[in-house]
């Protein structure tokens, strides 16, 4: 397998964080989605990072999409989804929330960097409402969260993508958030950082060039 994109990117960040804990082998290509844009739409017309290239030569796309078809692959019990709903339903619902997010801190840094003229202040003040809604929205099930993680005791999709997507945030958008409104997300955030896992799949961030 092969995946395609750096750990700058919150949903690459968020594959490789799953295929290690797989343990799955893979080779991990950090191109650039302006850099190398030719021979990433080669592969991928979205011309977006993450792409995994599995080992029959087919290309998956979605970060969502990834994880689904490497669940599946695994099988249930080294799956990174609770197996039972309601937990699985909310960690797909969390998970939603913060790939959502992220999504949004993807879209107001390119508003700002990108534009000539200057970014539109009315979509800069929308992806920044979306994303204050959002940690509005997370803060409560984090903070009442009857076990260590959102779906039990183990790591899982939901922990990832939230950690993925407040790295993201706090690198390409420093001050878009008040910590201290947020204290059951800022120390979730902290403790992901400290893992294992998170140390080894990060890089620092790095604006396109
Ligand atoms: N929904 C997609 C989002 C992927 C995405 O937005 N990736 C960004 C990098 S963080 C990208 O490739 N941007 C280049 C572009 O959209 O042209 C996923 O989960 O895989």
């Amino acid at each position: 397998m092969i995946l395609i994109g750096q750990y700058d990117s919150p949903f690459v960040r968020r594959v490789g964080i799953a295929l290690h804990l797989y343990q799955l082998p893979f080779e991990h290509r950090p191109w650039s989605t302006f850099a190398d844009a030719d021979r990433l739409q080669a592969l991928n017309p979205l011309m977006r990072v993450p792409t995994l290239v599995l080992d029959d030569g087919f290309v998956l796309i979605e970060s969502h999409l990834m994880l689904d078809y490497l669940d599946r692959h695994v099988g249930p019990d080294r799956a990174l989804w609770p197996a039972q709903d309601p937990a699985r339903r909310q960690a797909q619902h969390i998970t939603a929330l913060a790939t959502g997010m992220a999504e949004k801190a993807v879209s107001l840094f390119y508003e700002r960097i990108l534009h000539k003229t200057g970014p539109s202040p009315q979509w800069q003040a929308r992806c920044a409402a979306q994303i204050g809604a959002v940690m509005a929205a997370l803060e409560p099930e984090l903070a009442s969260r009857s076990s260590c993680y959102c779906g039990g005791e183990t790591l899982g999709h939901a922990d990832i993508a939230i950690g993925c997507a407040l790295r993201f945030i706090a690198d390409a958008h420093p001050g878009l958030i008040d910590a201290a409104r947020y204290p059951a997300l800022t120390a979730f955030a902290h403790t992901l950082e400290e893992l294992p896992v998170f140390r080894q799949v990060s890089q620092p961030f790095l604006p396109p060039d």
